[in-house]
Order: structure tokens, then sequence, then C-alpha cells
């Protein structure tokens, strides 16, 4: 890794040889355990980092309740010129952080690079909120009256986020829920805890400057148990989770049983529908990058392409080819487009999907693979692999986080395409190829796709911030990042105000005394 000047970059993000503490010592605590993150880019080890204990959790939940007291009363737009600030330092440490996302995770150092960008994308559209942060008025049915609606800051926000997007979804709630007026408590995944401490290191440091309380940005490190401390707490009024669908039932089951409100981003089952009349280069893009960008572990990785049966051998012999094109190896290498999957367990459930495909009566098109000799000595470099099945499949309704893309045949009219599309658990992100307005425009008309995002003529995954992100059944309903999905961070109050000397009731009810 050293050719890569990982060794620098841990230097510019501020990390230590063992990672316990801010520099404002209010914002984390560790005390714990110690976490060792160990990269599935060359095997080594990336850094130390200890975990939070129950003591120490207590301490980070009573600094931020303490400091969401002051910070709630700060006018939004002076949140926002902190949130401004703390960019400016993204827009400077993008290289090395994109680095560490990298290196940490196994995603390519372009990837890398387009999550920092992300999360510079999201605090800009941050900053303009928070002088945006509208409600509502209305007509009151009463003489006199006035009606309108705010809102308030919600209080300490959770944010548990997952090891394929390690910084961004971080910055996608709390960049909000900063110019909310919010706390948050971060638990980021026990897999890329580096990356945590980076961030943190970074909001901490601008934090202090701008004479931010202590506990707006607060980090806890540890397993699904540190979670758990935060999920089971009434004293933190929303959770936002993203990870697996089996994760997001217990989280929303925790949050629900004190009820607590809970933004669930959970798995997809992604795909794109390739109709007759689409065009075949940009569908060859489009899939290929969907399905083995990021080593296949985005949420809305390409999992099921559905294509025409009139145009299913041209597809077929197209995205095969494109394949024999792919570069898999160290990902910090810009001439490589796949890098590793995050560890040996992903590489297990990744054979193991192959395994059962195969099982079912799926047909292997590309073989798959674990490679190794030089330069996959971390044993998490695999080869993205294709196989034709069926949509009933057992194994095609799961998400598996891997590079495996199901080939689906369809006939009939988009009709047909649509249900296959829609005929899974999960509902994140769809996409149609086709140049075909009444296709596309049935694809996303009420009886078309049933998920939180429908593209046309583009893939499934690498949205903007500017929507709102996330899906519907066990997607788990929440939205994220642009749009209004600030709302969620926020509580809202529906005032009435009487400036008249009488009392009318509402509704015409008579009511003297
Ligand atoms: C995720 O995988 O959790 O749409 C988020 C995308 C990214 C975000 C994915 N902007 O691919």
């Amino acid at each position: 890794a050293e050719e890569f000047g990982i060794q620098q970059a841990l230097k510019d993000l501020g990390l230590n040889e063992i990672n316990n503490g801010t520099s404002t010592g209010t914002d984390w605590f560790g005390n714990g355990d110690i976490i060792e993150s160990y990269s599935p880019v060359d095997g080594a080890l990336v850094g130390k980092v200890k975990a939070t204990t129950k003591d120490d959790y207590e301490k980070v939940i009573t600094t931020a309740e303490k400091g969401f007291k002051e910070w709630r009363t700060w006018p939004s737009p002076k949140r926002g010129e902190v949130v401004r600030q703390f960019n400016d330092e993204l827009r400077k440490l993008k290289e090395p952080l994109g680095k560490l996302v990298s290196y940490e995770m196994g995603k390519s150092y372009q990837e890398g690079l387009g999550e920092v960008q992300e999360m510079i994308d999201i605090c800009d559209f941050a900053v303009g909120l928070s002088r945006q942060l509208h409600g509502l008025t209305m007509h009151s049915e009463r003489p006199g009256h006035r009606m309108y609606e705010q809102y308030h800051p919600l209080g300490v926000v959770g944010v548990i986020s997952a090891f394929n997007f390690p910084v961004a979804v971080w910055s996608w709630n709390t960049a909000l829920a900063w110019v909310c007026g919010d706390a948050c408590i971060w638990k980021g995944s026990e897999k890329t805890p580096l990356t945590s401490v980076a961030c943190q290191n970074i909001a901490a440091r601008i934090f202090a400057e701008n004479g931010v309380p202590a506990g707006i940005s607060c980090l806890i490190t540890g397993d699904y148990r540190v979670g758990e401390m935060m999920t089971k707490d009434e004293r933190v009024p929303l959770i936002s989770a993203t990870g697996s669908i089996r994760m997001g039932k217990i989280v929303a089951q925790a949050v629900a049983a004190r009820l607590g409100k809970s933004l669930l981003e959970l798995g997809g089952n992604n795909a794109i529908i390739v109709t007759p009349d689409a065009n075949i280069k940009n569908t060859v893009i489009g899939a290929v990058f969907g399905a083995v960008g990021t080593c296949g572990q985005r949420c809305t990785s390409t999992r099921r392409l559905i294509v025409h049966e009139d145009i299913y051998d041209k597809v077929k012999d197209a995205i095969v080819n494109a394949y024999k094109q792919i570069r898999i190896g160290n990902p910090l290498d810009e001439n490589n487009h796949v890098g590793p999957l995050i560890d040996k367990d992903a590489v297990k459930n990744y054979q193991n999907a192959l395994k059962k495909v195969v099982e079912e009566g799926g047909n292997i098109l590309v073989e798959g693979g674990v490679l190794e000799g030089e330069g996959y000595e971390s044993g998490c470099y695999v080869k993205p692999a294709i196989a034709e099945a069926k949509n009933e499949f057992e194994i095609v309704q799961q998400e598996t986080f891997a590079p495996v893309l199901y080939l689906l045949k369809y006939s009939g009219d988009v009709g047909k395409a649509v249900e296959i599309q829609n005929g899974v658990k999960q509902g994140l992100s769809s996409a149609i190829m086709t140049n075909n307005l009444r296709e596309a425009e049935r694809f996303l008309s009420v009886e078309g796709s049933d998920c939180g995002i429908a593209n046309v003529n583009i893939g499934t995954s690498g949205a903007e911030i500017g929507g709102a992100f996330g899906g519907e059944k066990e997607t788990g309903g929440g939205r994220e990042s642009g749009s209004d999905a600030w709302k969620v961070y926020m509580r809202r109050q529906t005032n009435t105000i009487n400036f008249t000397t009488e009392l009318p009731l509402a509704q015409g009810i008579k009511f003297d005394l």
C-alpha cells in the first residue's frame, strides 16, 4: 500500500496508532477492547480503534443531550456556516479521505473520491437548506386566527451506517441533522473504523474552532452491541440505520418498542429492464458498472437484468464480452475496475450464491472464482460472475452483496418485465433501458416500478444526493439525502393563534358559559 501513499493519508487525517478520542475529548469516548482494522486490499493492518463501553456511551449521550440544548438555539444559518467550514475541510482532505476509504473498504480509488464528493455535495445542499427549513401556512376556518406549522430541532439522532459507504451515508444524515439543530451519535461499521475516526476528527476540529458545544458530533465504535445501546435508548428520538434487512428488522423493533422514529435504508434487489428499444451500448455500460462497481456491494448494485427475448442473445453476448475487459486488482491502482470484497465472510457468501444458483437450475455464463497469487494475498478478490436464472429462484430473491448478476428473460410487453422486476421483497432501485416513450412512461406509472428509485436510460446505482434516497417494502421505507428528507430530523409543530377578543371554537361548536 505504501506506493499509494497510505501512511501519508493516515497522517493527513490525524490518525494515530491507537485511536480512542478526539481533540476535544468530549465528542467520543473509547475505553473498551481494541478493534483492529485489516485492509481487504492487501490484508495489512490499517490501524486500531478502541471500542465504546457502556460507561463511555453514557458519557457520550449525556454530552450530546447537553450540547443539543445549546445547539438548538443557534440560528440555523449559523449552523449552516459551521457545515460550510466542515465542507471546506472535506474539499482539502478529499484525496487522503478517498484513499483511506479505498484502502480500508476496498472500493476503487475513483469511487472513494466519488464518495467524498457525495459528502461535499450533501454539505453544500445542507448549507442552502439551513435557510430553507420551511413550514406551510394555512387559512384558519375561524376569523381573526392564523395557522401555520414550524419545524424545530428533534434532539439526539443516532446514525448507524454500513461498511460499503463508510463516509457518505454518515454525512447524508449528519449534514442535514446538524443544520436542523440536532446532535448526532454515529455508530459506523466495525469493518471500517478508521474512516469513521477520520471523519469524526474533521468534524471535532471544525466544531471546536467554531465554539460549537461538545457532543454535536459523536462517534461510538464497536459491533451491534454498541448500536443496541442507542436503539433501545429513549433519549435518542430518531435512529437512522443503513444496512441489511436482517439488521433493519432488529433495529426497527427495538426503536418501535419505545415508540421512537426510525429511518431505514436497507437491502435492494435492483433490476434493469432491457426492452427491444434499448440502446445496447449504454445498457452494457450501465449494467456492468451497476453489477461490478464497488464489487457489487452497493445497496443499489444491479443484481438482475431483465431482458426481452427478441434482444436477449444480443445483450447476453455484449455483456459477456464486456466482462472480459474488467480488470480486477488493487483498487488504489487506477487501472483496475474492481477491488476486493470487504472480507472472507463476504467471499463465502459470494461462493454460496454461485453454488446455489447452479443447484436451482441456473446456467453460469461468466465463471466466478476467488483469485489467488500475487496481488491477491488478502483472499478477498473475486471474479464478477453472471448466471442465467429465473426470478423465482430462492437465491435470486435474496440480496447477495457481491458481483453476481442474474440474467432473466421476459417475453410479451413491458408489463411482464415490470411484474418480474417487482416480484421480489426489496424495493430500492430500478431502471429501464428503452427509447420507447410508452414503455418508459408505463414503467414510471402507478402500475410500473414499485421502488423508491426508478430510472430511465441510466442504471440502478450512482444516485445523486439531490433526490430523496431510499426504497419501499423490505428496503424499509426511509428517505435520506435530498428533496425534503430533512423533515425527519425535525419535529413539526402546528400553531394556531387567535388575535381577536373572542374565543370561537373550531367546527362551529357552541360552548357558552
Ligand atoms: C448504499 O449503497 O448504501 O446510489 C448507498 C448509489 C450511491 C449510494 C449508495 N449514491 O450508488
